[in-house]
């Protein structure tokens, strides 16, 4: 009889303690365990690419002290209203041609408002849904109602991240509650919209804040499908400009234990990859990480070459995932 490997159920009641000793093991041992995890639920070589697209830029209502796209801070974002439907197909055209298989749309809103910009909404949903894509949107808050029209427009995931733990939350963000977070990611799950929700580390947080949001996500009823690890992009104008780098070391340390505790969730190495060489982002995939955004350009800060990206899947033999 050939060996079979012993899966261990997905786990949802991590405790803190668990996680912080998980996130404390020698870096080494964490990278190989969360590689062995990862090759025991998923195919370690396939990395999924997504394309990001602001669809409505700047004038956020919110304080996000990370965020470019605030209107009370100076920064040099371009504001600019809701695209236009058939702009947005378009894009997401090219982005299936340059080897996406998964297209996400940004608005800088506080909420989704049931007005004409969210009809126009749900119009890109379903004609990029068509392209056989996987749609995301990120908009801000939204009701149950509303996740339930983007469901039927053919909404596959929405991304609403908690960004940090629920105790360091008012440090960054004033203008809404982490209990908001979590009833809009409770009214994607009920529409059976696909989960997407991670954080940024390199705001100031301690290890605990880290493990903290670590300790919420993998906590839900279900692990969210996707869960985001973003380094700081630090943007002049916003009150986090002058952060210091975050070490790719603590990027590795929250990607590999997000991998075990997770270990069917898509972990995707997020903004920051800029600041990251081949080699630091090989670590990161090692480590579990399975998606990366690709193109010039995230939502408003640059992100790495496309043709570099497409020599690092080659040196590192790893193929873009199908959808
Ligand atoms: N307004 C919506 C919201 O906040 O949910 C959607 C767009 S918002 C720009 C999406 C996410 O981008 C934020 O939750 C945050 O995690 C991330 N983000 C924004 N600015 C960032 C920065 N400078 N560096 C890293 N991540 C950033
Ligand atoms: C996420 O967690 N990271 C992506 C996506 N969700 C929207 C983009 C982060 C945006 C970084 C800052 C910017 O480009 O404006
Ligand atoms: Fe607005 Fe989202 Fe930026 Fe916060 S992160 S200021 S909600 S666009």
């Amino acid at each position: 009889m050939g060996a079979t490997i012993q899966l261990e159920e997905i786990k949802t009641d991590w405790t803190r303690q668990e996680i912080e000793e998980i996130y404390d093991r020698p870096v080494l041992e964490l990278i190989f365990q969360a590689a062995t995890i990862h090759r025991q639920y998923n195919n370690s070589r396939d990395v999924q690419v997504c394309t990001l697209l602001s669809v409505k830029t700047g004038g956020c209502p919110e304080d996000c002290a990370y965020c470019p796209q605030a209107a009370r801070y100076h920064t040099d974002v371009e504001v600019h209203k809701l695209l236009d439907v058939e702009t947005v197909v378009d894009a997401a055209r090219e982005a299936k041609a340059n080897g996406s298989t998964r297209f996400c749309m940004g608005a800088a809103w506080r909420k989704i408002k049931d007005n004409k910009d969210f009809d126009n909404v749900l119009e890109m949903v379903k004609q990029v849904s068509d392209l056989d894509l996987e749609v995301c949107c990120t908009m801000g808050m939204l009701t149950d109602n509303q996740a339930k029209r983007l469901k039927e427009a053919g909404l596959h995931a929405y991304n609403h991240n908690l960004d940090t733990s629920e105790e360091f939350y008012g440090d960054i963000i004033t203008t809404r509650t982490y209990d908001d977070r979590l009833d809009t990611l409770e009214n994607v799950r009920k529409a059976k919209i696909n989960v997407c929700s991670g954080g940024i580390i390199g705001l100031g947080e301690s290890k605990m804040d880290r493990i903290g949001m670590l300790h919420t996500l993998s906590t839900l009823p279900e692990h969210p499908e996707s869960v985001p690890v973003n380094a700081l992009v630090p943007v002049e104008g916003t009150p986090l400009e002058d952060q210091p780098r975050v070490s790719v070391w603590d990027m590795v340390r929250m990607i590999a234990t997000a991998r075990i505790i997770m270990p069917k969730t898509k972990i995707r190495l997020s903004a920051g990859r800029i600041m990251m060489n081949y080699e630091e982002q090989a670590l990161c995939f090692l480590g579990g990480a399975n998606s990366i955004f690709s193109g010039e350009k995230l939502l408003t800060t640059p992100n790495n070459e496309v043709v570099n990206d497409r020599e690092m899947f080659r040196i590192l033999d790893l193929n873009p995932q199908e959808g």
